[in-house]
């Protein structure tokens, strides 16, 4: 059965928009996709790395969580993906952040994923998918962080076409 899933998606190395884009065209092999619009995030963690690239993509999926874990880290790989120090830049990070209305913790799975509900990064992006999305029984929306948010939209839902 379908299930309904959100990927956060995280580029601060190379041209970021092409390797998230290319990443969302895998992920539409899964699943239908719908894309958030595409923003700029100041870096969590060490401040001497670049800006990064954030969106979220709902994907509507019959995998199993971690035969998704296994497809989304493949094509982190396949993206060239580096990762330099925890925290720190990377070429591409794809986040499993919700899996219908599952919680999971095991050795390789946290969902929903840890920093959903402190990320601006990840929070204003879902509002895009869901305004009406409950997390942990949180209504995003109304969640504190979101007022101090740091975000600025680089470009519409369409970013995924180039
Ligand atoms: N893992 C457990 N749960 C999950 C899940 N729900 N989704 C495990 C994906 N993976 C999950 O991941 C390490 C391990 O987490 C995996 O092997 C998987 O089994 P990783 O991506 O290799 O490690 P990481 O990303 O370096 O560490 P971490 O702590 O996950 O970093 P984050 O939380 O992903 O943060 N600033 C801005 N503005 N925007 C960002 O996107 N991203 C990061 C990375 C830092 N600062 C940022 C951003
Ligand atoms: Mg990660």
């Amino acid at each position: 059965m379908s299930q309904l899933t959100y990927i956060g998606l995280g580029s601060n190395l190379g041209d970021s928009q092409q390797i998230m884009a290319e990443a969302v065209r895998k992920l539409a092999c899964l699943g239908q996709v719908k894309a958030s619009k595409l923003y700029q995030s100041p870096p969590m963690g060490p401040q001497d790395q670049p800006h990064y690239h954030n969106a979220v993509v709902q994907l509507k999926t019959d995998l199993a969580p971690l035969d998704l874990l296994d497809q989304l880290q493949k094509i982190e790989q396949e993206s060239g993906r580096v990762r330099l120090r925890h925290w720190g830049e990377r070429t591409l990070d794809l986040d499993l952040l919700i899996y219908a209305q599952d919680s999971i913790e095991n050795e390789r799975l946290t969902v929903p994923h840890v920093g959903v509900l402190e990320r601006d990064f990840v929070l204003v992006p879902l509002l895009d998918l869901d305004p009406e999305l409950v997390v942990r029984g949180q209504p995003i929306k109304d969640l504190d962080v979101l007022k101090q948010s740091t975000l600025t939209v680089l470009a519409d839902p369409s970013w995924i076409n180039i």
